[in-house]
């Protein structure tokens, strides 16, 4: 059987780390796209000398071409720029949307049949443009934050607790960023809720609260400390396991910016949601009751989205 080939769209912190965690994983055969001329050759050919080391069998490539994402099964959009001090949240929206009206153009041509995950931020904004950017069904676009902001949650609930990351399970809601929405009642150590181990006396509210505030600031805790970039190694690894469900029809259950249709009474909207990711790409939203403050956080962070989206349609009009 023939490998399936990734492409990956941007060849910066996290394209570089995608490609040598697919190459450890064997998950594919590897194209590294950007505009940068040399960078995504000069990783490629970096990361292949690697695998006689680690006894890995995949081809890579750099280019800076579309015509390299032909026949890709999957992409992962990581291009883009970060936000430098003095630009506005809107001069960062409209230079990151001209630059997901190209990387569509380019998978609408080349890659119409790929699953393609957006990582480029803002993300829940990023996600909704890329879809209509290239055209591609729905449920073959997501976002990848949820798998990252749940990550963050359960890693620092299991250093908490000191018990096994494996252990534990969190749900995070809506989209990314500082209104995201951390469901506690749905987070669990080996299916214990969380708020029945505050009753058991394993922490306090107080820490619980404290826990969750991390989570939500968890990228700006790490921009702090890098001081020139952001958080590549867990976003990469969080792409990776929505590829690998996909590409192995896996069926995991993956928080992800999803597009909604009426789902959450949300409509026309990417939202971070929980998702099953199969080989037909998102094959369904989990949809749960949701009520009172829990309720009132999503509803916050849906409108925040909805500004971003706003902001793209009006920076954009004949774009979208
Ligand atoms: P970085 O290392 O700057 O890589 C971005 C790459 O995109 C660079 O190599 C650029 O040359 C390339 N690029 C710029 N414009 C284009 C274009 N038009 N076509 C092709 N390539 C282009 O950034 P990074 O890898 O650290 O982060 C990538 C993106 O992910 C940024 O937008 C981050 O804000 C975002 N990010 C999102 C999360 C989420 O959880 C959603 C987490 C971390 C980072």
């Amino acid at each position: 059987m023939a490998r399936d080939k990734i492409a990956l769209i941007g060849s910066g912190q996290i394209g570089g780390t995608l490609a040598h965690l697919i190459g450890l994983k064997e998950l594919g055969d590897v194209v590294m796209f950007d505009i940068a001329e040399g960078v995504p050759q000069g990783k490629a050919l970096d990361i292949a000398q690697s695998s006689p080391v680690d006894g890995f069998d995949a081809h890579y490539t750099g280019a800076n071409s579309y015509e390299a994402l032909d026949n890709a099964k999957v992409c992962i959009v990581t291009a883009g720029v970060p936000r430098k001090p003095g630009m506005s949240r809107d001069d960062l929206l409209s230079i990151n949307l001209k630059v997901m009206e190209q990387v569509g153009a380019g998978i609408k041509k080349y890659a119409p049949d790929a699953f393609v995950i957006c990582i480029t931020n803002p993300l829940d904004a990023m996600v909704w443009a890329l879809q209509k950017a290239s055209g591609l069904p729905h449920k073959k676009v997501v976002g990848m934050a949820g798998v990252l902001d749940s990550s963050r949650f359960r890693y620092f609930l299991a250093d908490e607790f000191n018990v096994s990351v494996e252990d534990v399970t969190a749900f995070v809601l809506g989209g990314h960023g500082d209104t995201m929405v951390p469901l506690v009642k749905y987070s669990t150590v080996a299916g214990i809720p969380l708020p029945d181990l505050v009753k058991m006396g394993w922490t306090s509210q107080a820490r619980l609260d404290e826990i969750v505030d991390r989570t939500r600031n968890g990228g700006a805790e790490i921009v702090n400390l890098l001081k020139t970039g952001s958080a590549f190694y867990a976003p990469a690894a969080s792409a990776i396991a929505m590829a690998e469900s996909y590409l192995r029809d896996k069926k995991r259950v993956l928080a992800s910016a999803a597009y909604l249709n009426g789902e959450y009474g949300v409509k026309d909207m990417y939202v971070g949601v929980p998702v099953v990711i199969g080989a037909k790409g998102v094959e369904r939203v989990v949809e749960i009751e949701l009520a009172g403050k829990d309720r009132e956080a999503f509803d916050k962070s849906v409108g925040a989205v909805q500004g971003l989206v706003d902001a793209c349609k009006k920076i954009a009009p004949d774009l979208l």
